[in-house]
């Protein structure tokens, strides 16, 4: 029986099988999806109750998130656990009930490379509050060595400059030649705001061959 509020976007058994010593990341000291340091931090999947432990809140120190209700919400993650290629993955304090972290693996299937799948690492977020816990790593690297474990053949994000550094230490590459990131919005309303922006870059780290 699913527990309402309870409810995984995926099987959270995944995250107990990933080898955190697959990652070039210095974990000090070591941690992992299954042991994250604290008796109170839980690493795992995004849950259907999790609107109410700040999930939206959490994102909006990544970006705008406009207003989403409830409604709106679970209507989303019935969709995305449809799919099927989604991995939201979220850290909880579970003293407060608050989301304190969170990063997305979606899955691109390819017919390219046989067919293959590209990770593609998408919102990740942390609450600054909470420094010094190494969540930003610890929520990266869960969902990177999952794209792996998954059978992606690469994984990418885009990113701001200043935080090159970052992702450079979790293994990631800015490829040469082959690390620009293009973008085209559409949320200037009827008029098309065009955004070439070649200064912004594409990290990529390639999978397992
Ligand atoms: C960053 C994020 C991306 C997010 C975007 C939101 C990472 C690695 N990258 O590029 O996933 O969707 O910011 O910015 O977390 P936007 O609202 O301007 O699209």
């Amino acid at each position: 029986m699913v527990v309402m509020g309870e409810e995984t976007l995926y099987d959270p058994s995944l995250l107990l099988e990933l080898d955190f010593h697959k990652s070039p990341a210095k974990f000090e000291p070591f941690i992992s999806a299954a042991h994250p340091g604290e008796p109170w931090m839980k690493v795992r999947p995004l849950q259907d109750g999790d609107y109410e432990k700040g999930f939206i809140q959490l994102l909006g120190q990544l970006t705008a998130t406009g207003t989403v209700t409830k409604t709106q919400f679970l209507t989303r993650f019935s969709q995305m656990k449809a799919l099927g290629d989604y991995y939201v993955t979220v850290i909880e304090d579970t003293r407060s009930k608050t989301i304190i972290g969170a990063a997305s693996l979606v899955i691109e299937r390819k017919f390219i490379r046989g067919c293959g799948l590209r990770g593609r690492l998408e919102d990740v977020v942390v609450n600054n509050t909470y420094r010094g816990k190494q969540l930003g790593k610890l929520i990266v690297v869960t969902v990177t060595l999952l794209a792996n474990h998954l059978g992606c053949y690469k994984m990418s994000l885009d990113c701001k400059d200043k935080l090159i550094p970052f992702y450079t230490s979790l293994g990631y590459l800015l490829e040469p030649g082959n690390s620009n990131s293009m973008t085209i919005r559409y949320d200037g309303g009827s008029k098309l705001v065009s955004n070439l922006t070649a200064a912004t870059n594409t990290l990529s780290l390639e999978g397992p061959s």
